[in-house]
């Protein structure tokens, strides 16, 4: 493979760096009056304002030439045709399939995946027909009240985050529940809540050997099982979305109540898939087919549109930008708007477990920075917590902001609040204030003299913080579709320049397995094993404050 740093745009972008590093994006407005006409694009109900970044025209160019260098368009190619780009698990990648509304072939191994993606989606939506109709009936016969997804990782957040952000579309009946935490309280906090003759559980694991999700799921069968007391009541009330007959069949769930997706579907790009089952019931299958057609849209757009105009890649080179040449290695989430408050928590997942990575698809090492850590709130909160930071702290980190344009559903007078603080945040992290406009603001409050020299360089802001303002039309199904599929495509971007696998988490399988052989040990299955003295002590504590249990 091409070694980037010796790609020649790479080198050239490192020759502008040394003298871009010194604009002001002050005088980069000033100095262009149509700067934000010109750094500005829509795709569908999404607007991406990116003229408030550290850019001229020629650093567009450069990245835009070092993505071209860097073989972004094969890739791209690649992925939409289903080659098993996913190297080290040898799979392809086609979250793209999954909302393929045009239901062109794409095909896996000889295979055209569309007419099983097709006959699934039937499958969930009759489904989701008959218990939001409340035609489907629990054990007493009664319609389901209270959805539980029990799921981790990949089979939590999507659904968990969607669900949350399209609360106005959700069925007024229905009742959604997460579980992921083991700890056993969230699941016991849940259980509170519901009763189990109306409520359905869904149990979502891709390999369906997750151990967090499987003890959960038992904890939750054995709950409705004291109370139904009927095992084949379990059918009305559990179903499972998995890759995994066997495993789901083996854990007591009939498979005609199973949803399946397949191994070319990544966790955290699965809520297109079964995996969107409780979206789908929430939503109903019309709004689920809206969340698909606005990934599709971002899909045609990201594999057509010229990089110079293409939101992913945009989003994407501007971001490497920064991490690559600025050294920045943080991403700022910010939403402003209480129902995305999730979005930081499911793009830190998308972006961190897909690029956070330091070996390149021939087995090199990397020799340049990766994935940055993602992290956020929602903005409004943000600014009374760590937007300190992002104005005067010694890191830069660019922050991507999000809002609504329309307050429909809004309560009267507040969408104004919210989206007057959006576009001034955006313009005092890239204006600044200087130590002239300090002072002048001092002075007009009647300060003078030694205290307020004192206090000007406190009140000095250097301003040049880079952010992308991403507004949408409003927060309904298909702009967040639009939305998610164009981080996806981003962090896709990203993991191609970089030469990276975005598609594997060895990471995430160590987590699965480390924790094994210890819970043995704790559970006294297991002899001591070896290990260090520090965790040779920890397990005696726990031993400790067990003892009389
Ligand atoms: C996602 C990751 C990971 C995964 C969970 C749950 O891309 O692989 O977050 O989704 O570990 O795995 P299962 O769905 O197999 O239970």
């Amino acid at each position: 493979m091409s070694e980037l740093t010796q790609l020649p745009a790479w080198q050239k972008l490192w020759d502008h760096f040394a003298d871009a590093k010194q604009l002001h994006m002050r005088e980069l407005f000033e100095s262009d009056p149509e700067r934000a006409e010109r750094y500005g694009l829509e795709v569908g109900g999404l607007f991406l304002d990116y003229s408030k970044n550290r850019i001229t025209d020629e650093t567009l160019q450069g990245l835009m030439q070092l993505a071209r260098e860097a073989g972004l368009p094969e890739r791209i190619k690649s992925m939409f045709k289903g080659e098993k780009i996913n190297t080290t698990e040898n799979r392809a990648v086609l979250h793209v399939a999954l909302r393929n509304r045009t239901n062109s072939p794409i095909f896996v191994d000889g295979e055209d995946v569309m007419p099983k993606v097709n006959s699934v989606l039937e499958r969930m939506g009759k489904f989701a027909h008959a218990v939001r109709s409340g035609e489907w009936l629990g054990y007493t016969n009664q319609p389901i009240t209270d959805i539980v997804n029990i799921g981790i990782g990949g089979s939590d957040l999507g659904p968990l985050m969607v669900c949350s952000a399209l609360r106005p579309f959700g069925h007024p009946r229905m009742n959604m529940h997460f579980v992921s935490n083991v700890d056993g309280a969230q699941l016991k906090e849940t259980l509170k809540k519901v009763h189990s003759e109306t409520t359905l559980f869904v149990v979502e694991s891709k390999t369906f050997t997750t151990q967090e999700t499987l003890t959960n799921a038992l904890t939750a069968r054995d709950w409705f099982l004291q109370r139904a007391r009927d095992e084949k009541a379990v059918a009305k009330h559990f179903v499972a979305v998995s890759t995994n007959q066997k495993a789901v069949a083996d854990f007591g769930i009939d498979p005609s109540n199973m949803f399946e997706f397949w191994d070319w579907v990544g966790g955290r790009y699965s809520l297109w898939s079964a995996i969107g089952l409780p979206i789908m019931l929430y939503l109903g299958e019309e709004n689920f087919t809206e969340l698909l057609n606005g990934a599709h849209i971002m899909d045609q757009h990201f594999r057509n549109a010229p990089f110079e105009q293409n939101m992913p890649v945009l989003l994407a080179m501007i971001g490497i930008w920064y991490i690559n040449y600025f050294g920045g290695g943080s991403h700022v989430i910010a939403p402003y708007d209480q129902y995305l408050h999730r979005l930081p928590a499911f793009i830190q997942q998308l972006d961190m477990e897909s690029n956070g990575k330091q070996t390149r698809t021939d087995g090199s090492p990397v020799n340049f920075e990766t994935a940055p850590i993602i992290w956020g709130e929602t903005g409004i909160n943000g600014q009374h917590a760590f937007f300190q930071l992002l104005h005067q702290g010694t890191h830069i980190s660019p922050i991507d902001l999000i809002a609504s344009l329309e307050s429909r559903g809004s309560l009267p007078g507040h969408h104004e609040i919210l989206l007057a603080n959006v576009f001034a945040q955006a313009e005092a992290f890239m204006r600044g204030k200087t130590a002239e406009e300090v002072r002048e603001e001092l002075a007009a409050q009647g300060m003078k003299g030694e205290a307020l020299e004192a206090l000007v360089p406190h009140k000095v802001f250097a301003g040049n913080r880079p952010t992308n303002t991403l507004l949408m039309s409003f927060l309904d199904p298909r702009n967040l579709g639009s939305l998610i599929a164009a981080y996806e495509h981003k962090i896709f971007v990203q993991g191609v320049i970089w030469g990276i696998n975005s598609f594997d988490q060895w990471g995430v399988e160590l987590g699965k397995q480390l924790a094994k052989t210890i819970h043995g040990e704790l559970t006294g299955k297991l002899k001591s094993a070896e290990h260090d003295s520090s965790t040779r002590r920890l397990i005696q504590l726990y031993r400790q404050a067990n003892k009389s249990k």
